[in-house]
C-alpha cells in the first residue's frame, strides 16, 4: 500500500514548497498528528542531524522517514554535483553519502534533485556532464553498497536547464543501469513537461522510486485543476507502492494545506489501491 507523506524543513523562505517547518522531531510529531504515515525530511548535511532524537520522534509517532530531500546544499548553501569548482564537487558527493548512510539506517529513498545543479551554474561549461557522471556514480555506488534507492527527480525547465522529461529521464537511468537508481516524479514538474501525464507514468512503469504531489498551481492536491485520478489510476497500473509525498505551497496556512491534501490524497488512494489492498 503506497504511503501518505509530508515534507519538512527545519527553515526556509515562505515561499518554499516544503510544508512543515521547524526541529525535526516537533515535525515528525506533527505530521502523526495530521495522521500521515510518513514524513520527508530536507536536510543539507545529514551528517549533522541529531540522527537519535530523530529516530526516537518516529519510533514514538509510529510513522516512517519515506524520503530524504537533499535540495538544501542547492538552494541555501551553492554546493552541486556540476560546480566547476573541485572542493564544492567534493562536498556535494560528501553530503550525498552521509545522506545515502542516514537512508541505510531509516529504509528512506534519498532525492537527487537540484543538488545535481544546472548547466548555468557551471562556469566550466563544457565539462558538466562530466562532473554530474562523477556525482551519479558516487551516489549509486553508495546506493548499492548499503542497499538504499536513489530517485533522480526530473524538474520543470522553470527550475532547471535540462533533464526536465520523464522520457529524459527513462534514458538517464537506462545509461547507469543500476536498479538502486530509480526516477522521482512530481506532479507540479510533470503538469508543465508532460504532454500525456498518464502514459508517461506508464511508461516510466517499475523505475518509479519516488513521488512528490501537488495541484497545478502547486497548492494543496485538490485546489486547482491537476486531474489526480489519472495520475493515480497510472501509478497503480505501474505497479508503484512506494510513498507519495506532499510538496506543496502553504497556502492558505501550512496546517490548512496540510490537512486538506491528506483528504485528497487518503480518497485517492482508497479509491485506485483499495482500503488495505496492496497495489498490483
Ligand atoms: C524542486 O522544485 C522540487 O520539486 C524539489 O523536490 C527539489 O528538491
Ligand atoms: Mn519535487
Amino acid at each position: 500500500m503506497i504511503k501518505n507523506s509530508i515534507t519538512a524543513i527545519e527553515q526556509a523562505a515562505w515561499s518554499t514548497p516544503l510544508v512543515l517547518r521547524g526541529p525535526f522531531s516537533d515535525c515528525i510529531g506533527q505530521a502523526a498528528r495530521l495522521g500521515y504515515d510518513g514524513i520527508e525530511l530536507h536536510v543539507a548535511d545529514s551528517s549533522a542531524l541529531n540522527k537519535t532524537k530523530i529516530l526516537r520522534a518516529l519510533k514514538d509517532s509510529h510513522i516512517c522517514l519515506t524520503s530524504i530531500g537533499t535540495g538544501p546544499s542547492y538552494s541555501q548553501y551553492g554546493i552541486f554535483f556540476t560546480s566547476e569548482d573541485p572542493e564544492i564537487r567534493a562536498e556535494a558527493i560528501r553530503r550525498m553519502i552521509g545522506h545515502i548512510r542516514f537512508g541505510a539506517e531509516t529504509g528512506a529513498v534519498v532525492i537527487i534533485g537540484l543538488i545535481k545543479g544546472q548547466k548555468k551554474d557551471c562556469k566550466d561549461a563544457a565539462r558538466y556532464p562530466e562532473y554530474f557522471q562523477a556525482g551519479m556514480e558516487a551516489c549509486i555506488r553508495e546506493a548499492e553498497r548499503l542497499d538504499v534507492t536513489v530517485a533522480f527527480e526530473v524538474i520543470d525547465r522553470f527550475e532547471s536547464d535540462w533533464l526536465n522529461t520523464v522520457e529524459e529521464g527513462i534514458a538517464l537511468l537506462d545509461g547507469f543501469g543500476s536498479d538502486h537508481l530509480k526516477l522521482h516524479l512530481d506532479t507540479f514538474h510533470m503538469n508543465i513537461e508532460e504532454p500525456n501525464i498518464a502514459e508517461s507514468i506508464r511508461r516510466a512503469g517499475k523505475r518509479i522510486g519516488h513521488v512528490h504531489v501537488a495541484d497545478s498551481d502547486r497548492w494543496y492536491p485538490g485546489h486547482a485543476h491537476y486531474d489526480f485520478e489519472s495520475t493515480y489510476a497510472a501509478l497503480r497500473d505501474a505497479g508503484y507502492d512506494g510513498a507519495v509525498a506532499l510538496e506543496s505551497f502553504l497556502y492558505p496556512d501550512p496546517k490548512t494545506a496540510a490537512k486538506l491534501a491528506l483528504g485528497k490524497m487518503t480518497e485517492l488512494r482508497d479509491r485506485f489501491y483499495g482500503n488495505g489492498v496492496k497495489s498490483v
